[in-house]
């Protein structure tokens, strides 16, 4: 009989990513820029909701958030220091265009020229999104995302963003989570502009579609060599498999949450099970001749953010999510898993399980994760704060991106959501998702130990 060490059977086994993965973090402007009014920034429609009673915790709003716009400086050499190969960031609209459509502002652009050259200097590749929720609120007083008009306003954004910064920025995402500005925006409300209109929210959905096609013509006509959208994915299970109400609610949600975002891009179709859906809430004139033309512009990337799986069942007189609109009958049970401090489950195999269907079902795009991380109950003690939470859920999801691969998924990097601590959203700066600490009544920054952990696994390339 051979003998086996104990530590042989305490320690998993060493795992290396393929060479070149790309490695990093990721932020967006409105939830770390601060700086709202200044070189000219105009309101956005964060700005607005954060400013109305109630709609966001203790009525926190972006207005200082961590300050990056005085101290990108600083931040960037923090990203050196954590060894990050790859930084992605989004761009203010209404600082680049402060009335939404008109004239650009330099002073927006100057901003980013200068975030552009600190990243270079340090060896960080920046990766830029062009829209991460803070649409000018201009724009949403002309009807917002439920108008034409605003795709070919982001279109011109991208046209303004990159004919600055595409000398030295070579990839470009044109959309993080259309489903968050579709659906949690316009349906349950919960998000910016805060409206509760089904219509409005598939009217939406088709054109931030439309945006992302019409901006991915305008970066790659202004030169951009890696092109992408993210989108946030997941798996969709059916409580009962056996049961087929219960799989075609699962139909119905993945439809919602995957398939709406994933066919018009990569396949030029709506699925023929979701378009009903723009039918039956009067969006469907809306889908114009041409369009899935424009949106299936061939993209280079998909960005994938992942943070929890799905369970649904079908349930007589169930209320559906409102953040799924036409989910009535449709109900999500408790899954009976851990969960993050956002109530989020945590389930690793989701993560794989998304990465492979989308290498099977979509292939031929290559697939980097944008975002995936978890939000803790924070505490700063001295100079440390420890979060072991945080690094088993990294962890455990690096562990699923690496199975993936060995299953055959095309990854091509990993970006940690987020470099630190920020706003938000709704829960304000009461949710931590950061790998470095905020202590927003001094700005002080301050690594956490799955920040020093995350270190260690970029000069591993591996766990
Ligand atoms: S709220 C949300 N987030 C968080 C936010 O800070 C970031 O800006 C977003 O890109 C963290 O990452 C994204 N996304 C909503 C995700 C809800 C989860 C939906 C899962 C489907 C079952």
């Amino acid at each position: 009989m051979t003998s086996v060490l104990p530590q042989e059977i305490a320690a998993p086994s060493r795992l290396s990513f393929p060479q070149g993965f790309r490695w990093g973090a990721a932020t967006a402007s409105y939830q770390i820029e601060g700086a709202a009014t200044e070189d000219g920034r105009m309101p956005s429609i964060w700005d607005t909701m954060s400013r109305e009673p109630g709609r966001v915790f203790r009525n926190h709003s972006g207005d200082v958030a961590c300050d990056h716009y005085h101290r990108y400086r600083d931040d960037v050499r923090l990203m050196s220091e954590l060894g990050l190969g790859t930084y992605r960031f989004s761009v203010a609209w209404p600082r680049i265009k402060p009335d939404g459509s008109g004239p650009v502002n330099p002073r927006g652009l100057d901003f980013y020229d200068r975030l552009v050259d600190e990243l270079l200097a340090n060896g960080i590749a920046p990766m830029v999104t062009l829209y991460h929720w803070d649409l000018p609120q201009v724009l949403e007083d002309r009807g917002g995302w439920t108008q034409r008009d605003t795709a070919y306003y982001l279109a011109d954004l991208a046209s303004a963003t990159i004919a600055r910064l595409g000398d030295r920025v070579a990839t470009w995402t044109t959309l993080n989570e259309p489903w968050c500005s579709a659906f949690l925006g316009y349906a349950s409300g919960d998000h910016a502009p805060g409206r509760r209109e089904p219509q409005a929210a598939y009217l939406a959905a088709h054109h931030l579609l439309l945006g992302h096609g019409l901006a991915a013509q305008a970066l790659r006509a202004g030169g951009a060599r890696e092109l992408s959208i993210t989108h946030v994915l997941t798996r969709v299970d059916a409580q009962n498999p056996h049961d087929a109400h219960d799989r075609d609610a699962a139909r119905l949600v993945d439809g919602l949450q995957n398939r709406i975002w994933l066919d018009p891009v990569l396949r030029g179709h709506y699925p023929a099970d979701v378009l009903p859906l723009f039918e039956r809430f009067g969006a469907a004139d809306a889908i114009r001749d041409g369009d899935l033309d424009i949106i299936s512009t061939p993209i280079d990337l998909l960005g994938v953010n992942y943070y929890q799986p799905a369970l649904v069942r079908a349930k007589v007189g169930a209320v559906g999510q409102a953040n799924y609109p036409g989910s009535e009958g449709v109900d999500f049970p408790p899954q009976g898993l851990p969960v993050t401090g956002m109530d989020w489950p945590i389930d690793a195999t989701g993560l794989s399980d998304t990465l492979v269907r989308l290498s099977r079902d979509y292939p031929g795009t290559p697939l980097m994760i944008t975002e995936n991380g978890s939000a803790y109950h924070d505490i700063l003690e001295g100079d440390r704060v420890a979060d072991p939470d945080r690094i088993a859920y990294f962890d455990g999801h690096l562990r699923a991106v690496h199975k993936a691969i060995e299953r055959g998924a095309d990854v091509r990097g990993y970006l940690a959501w987020s470099l630190m601590d920020n706003f938000e959203w709704a829960y304000g700066y009461d949710k931590r998702f950061g790998l470095v600490y905020v202590d927003y009544d001094t700005q002080r920054r301050v690594p956490k130990d799955s920040a020093r952990w995350y270190t260690q696994v970029i000069r591993d390339n591996g766990l």
